[in-house]
């Protein structure tokens, strides 16, 4: 099967009760990509890929586009096979891995659409049919998100994810304490800095809460800053954003530099990069998230199967944007949250098929 025609697609995805505020970034709406990828048996496959925003990451909706323009011509006619794929793509261009997962989404799903199995029986096989999700709070006063955390764990979330920086780490530490004497030990704890704390700020909020058992989550900017924290916190390290390739993973996981990580599909370049991250994730035993930093149903669908090939005791849960969307893509198939789970699509390759119709005219064909 090979490709014969790529089509590139944007669409608006305005957040829900905006904005979503994080250390670096506060968003009301976000771009996204699409790609439809057509094969020469006429079979379709979609990929997406949604940067959070330009300063989030070395990332933005527009350079997805123009990254996926340059690719695209140079793709008609090779084979749709993933690795085979990824070597194409690097043929014809350096880097932009969050370019790159959108090409190697599509071509899962097709490959799934072809074969009629999903995307998750590719990937390794099926570990749970209900995947655990968590919930990601933006950046906020004490007693609005102990709120968020009391109603979310109502819901059935496992997990919380509390966002801080950007502002006095006082109000970082109030905030992680407020939710502490709320939800106490009824779901497990990250806070997140997104990059946001000097390495001061993490050293006094671990040294301040040595009784509440949260992991850090990329508290600093750079592998440097969390490598010189590292002795120093009683907290476990997970990284995040530094992670930006397999290469830096294998570094952070090899030299015991983190505990753990919250991964983004997209980040890393893919599907078929983050089965190797996951590999090697298990080979060490260091917990994950299958995230991605925004998107709609197709996205979700691929952060869903990914997340449910991985061995349980090592998911720290698939973060999906859904919360934060309006509708779906797939009126039938879309994917949701319910008690703070989200359940593996049943149809072939990702599951979800979307409403074209819902993004106009392609920005680009090739
Ligand atoms: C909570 N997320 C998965 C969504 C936002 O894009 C940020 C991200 C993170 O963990 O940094
Ligand atoms: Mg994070």
């Amino acid at each position: 099967m090979r490709i014969a025609e790529v089509h590139i697609f944007q669409h608006d995805l305005p957040v829900r009760n905006g904005p979503y505020t994080m250390a670096n970034a506060q968003v009301w709406a976000l771009d996204t990509t699409l790609v439809r990828m057509v094969s020469d048996t006429g079979l379709e496959g979609w990929g997406e890929t949604c940067p959070v925003g330009p300063t989030y990451a070395e990332a933005h909706a527009k350079g997805a586009r123009a990254a996926l323009m340059e690719m695209a011509p140079g793709l008609i006619g090779a084979e749709v096979v993933p690795l085979t794929l990824h070597r194409a793509m690097n043929r014809l261009l350096n880097g932009h891995n969050y370019a790159k997962a959108a090409v190697d989404i599509a071509a899962f799903d097709l490959i799934g659409k072809a074969t009629g199995l999903r995307v998750a029986d590719l990937l390794g096989g099926v570990a749970t049919e209900s995947v655990p999700s968590y919930y990601a709070t933006g950046v906020g006063e004490p007693d609005e998100i102990a709120q968020i955390a009391a109603e979310k764990v109502a819901e059935g979330y496992p997990r919380l994810q509390i966002k801080v920086g950007g502002r006095p780490v006082e109000v970082d530490i109030a905030v992680i304490r407020k939710v502490w004497e709320t939800v106490g030990g009824k779901a497990r704890l990250a806070v997140d800095g997104n990059r946001g704390w000097a390495t001061r700020d993490a050293l006094r909020v671990s040294r301040e809460c040595p009784d509440i058992p949260f992991i850090m989550e990329q508290p600093c900017n750079t592998i440097d800053e969390l490598r010189q924290i590292r002795a120093q916190v009683s907290h476990a390290i997970y990284m995040d954003e530094s992670a930006v390739d397999l290469g830096a993973a294998i570094s952070a996981a090899g030299t015991g530099l983190v505990d753990g990580f919250g991964m983004k599909l997209t980040r890393i370049g893919g599907l078929q990069r983050m089965a190797a991250f996951r590999d090697i994730c298990e080979a060490r035993s260091l917990p994950h998230t299958c995230d991605d930093s925004w998107g709609g149903d197709i996205i979700a669908a691929a952060c869903t199967h990914i997340g449910a090939t991985v061995n349980p005791r090592l998911l720290e849960g698939v973060w999906l944007a859904a919360p934060y969307i309006e509708g779906n893509y797939d009126p039938e198939n879309g994917i949701g949250i319910e008690g703070g789970h989200i359940a593996l699509p049943q149809g072939p390759g990702l599951g979800v098929v979307p409403d074209a119709a819902q993004f106009g005219p392609p920005v680009a064909s090739f």
